[in-house]
């Protein structure tokens, strides 16, 4: 279907917006880097330094620098742990614990390197809240939700979130015992606000297909194409080209090894790839052949992935039911918008990243091995629609036409009521823009912009 109106109302008086709270944890904002240094307590490994390399959209001229030396060991951690707060800092559920952090592509040696920002309140109680460090090099934005804290296993389980007095940053750089490492990390702006920070660049073009497998000639260039992600269990994934298909002659393969215990799971995930959007009305639709052979241990952790990245390593994650999995029969998958859960804190518009998962259960099961096939992951995307806009210019209001069709007629109409219109003027469209000067002689008016039939 197309639309054919579009509708934007103008407001001429004075509008008040109502700025978010926001509470500043810390901005690095030192004199010198000696006081940096009295404040903020690193690990062995550690090295923080004062820096002027800010992120573009910074209010301050100064952030924390740590360069990361990471031994050869299991589980290799570095930590930073910040000063007891001058005022113990309140964080509610709906509220965004956000900061600046650029990464280190060095981090893309490591099999396990998420980062933790931890909270302490005054009795010392502590959780936290991670991610894995972005392995670009450009300052991203990490706004967790304030009520999606978790306690690590070594925490008491309980923490006063009215009265949060100190932070830290964990940085975690191997779970294995990898060859040792350098890399550096840059922090700034840690605050509390009612909103999550974002700054994303315009959209980049939308990609249409996400991967059919048709153009991997074998085995080995579909695995130099994907990685593997397993969960910590002992869990295998072989990826391979599966045929015959339901598209083209080629699917995804994946043999999973499960191992026993809980929540265990098998995936492939792209490399990072130019950026596309997923705009917000597009609908992803990708086959899916489970494996009966779950069907005896299927239960709610039994589920098929599928999530997108963004730039700064944000994911968004859909999860079907268990019926696609434990089906030997070939499922359409559709998958929404709004299927990927609360994506406001995920630029949406630059996804770099995806990842194609199965998760065999979440109660205690023995070992199992089955196999699943994906195929023709694709986006299809709505007519886009022309966007109308306005913006003062000496003294009057100009009008912007965005996403126009050209060759097309516009009436441009405006009203004051929402009852009568009357045609300010007609625009044949000779670009996909157009716009029009309007006086800001009225309290309010509202214009649409009609396309002629
Ligand atoms: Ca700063
Ligand atoms: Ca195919």
């Amino acid at each position: 279907m197309r639309i054919h109106k579009w509708l934007l109302i103008v407001v001429f008086g004075v509008s008040s917006a109502s700025a978010a709270t926001v509470t500043v944890i810390e901005d690095f904002e030192y004199a010198t880097e000696e006081e940096l240094l009295l404040n903020w307590i690193p690990s062995g490994g550690a090295t923080p330094a004062l820096s002027t390399d800010v992120a573009p959209g910074a209010t301050g001229d100064s952030c924390m620098k740590v360069d990361f030396s990471f031994p050869s060991m299991a589980w290799a951690t570095e930590t930073i742990t910040g000063p007891v707060l001058d005022q113990p800092v309140s964080i509610a559920p709906e509220q965004y614990v956000t900061f600046r952090l650029r990464g280190d592509p060095a981090f893309s040696v490591s099999d396990y390197r998420d980062i933790f920002l931890y909270i302490y309140d005054a009795a010392g109680d502590f959780a936290r809240w991670g991610m894995q460090v972005p392995v670009g090099d450009d300052w991203q934005i990490i706004n967790f939700e304030g009520g999606a804290y978790q306690f690590p296993w070594d925490a008491s389980g309980t923490i006063d979130m009215s009265q949060i007095s100190r932070i830290a940053f964990f940085q975690y750089g191997s779970q294995a015992e990898l060859d040792p490492y350098t890399a550096t990390i840059y922090v700034d702006e840690v605050q509390v606000s009612d909103e999550p920070l974002t700054e994303f660049p315009p959209p980049s073009e939308p990609r249409d297909l996400i991967d059919d497998f048709e153009d991997y000639a074998d085995d080995q260039a579909l695995r130099s194409f994907y990685s593997y992600e397993n969960s910590w269990h002992p869990t295998v994934t072989v990826a391979s080209v599966g045929t015959p298909a339901p598209q083209g002659n080629q699917a995804l393969r994946l043999d999973i090894d499960f191992a026993a215990g809980q929540w265990t799971w098998g995936s492939v995930r792209s490399p990072i790839l130019e950026p596309f959007s997923l705009p917000p009305d597009s609908v992803v639709t990708l086959r899916f052949k489970g494996d009966s052979t779950l069907t005896g241990v299927a239960d709610a952790g039994s589920n098929f992935w599928l999530s997108f990245y963004d730039e700064g390593g944000k994911r968004m994650d859909y999860i079907s039911d268990a019926a696609p999995v434990i089906s030997s029969d070939w499922t359409t998958i559709q998958i929404t918008g709004d299927d990927f859960g609360d994506t406001s804190t995920i630029d949406t518009g630059n996804l770099v990243q995806w990842r194609i998962l199965v998760e065999g259960w979440a109660e205690d099961q023995p070992a199992l091995s089955a196999t699943f096939y994906v195929d023709d992951i694709r986006v299809s995307t709505p007519v886009i629609q022309p966007v109308l806009s306005a913006a003062r210019e000496n003294g009057n209001i100009r009008l912007d036409m965005a996403q126009l069709t050209s060759g097309v007629d516009y009436e441009l109409r405006s009203s004051t009521n929402l009852k009568d219109w009357t045609v300010v003027t007609v625009i044949t469209a000779d670009s996909d823009t157009a716009s029009q000067l309007v006086t800001a002689d009225q309290e309010i008016a509202c214009f649409q912009l009609v396309e002629r039939l």
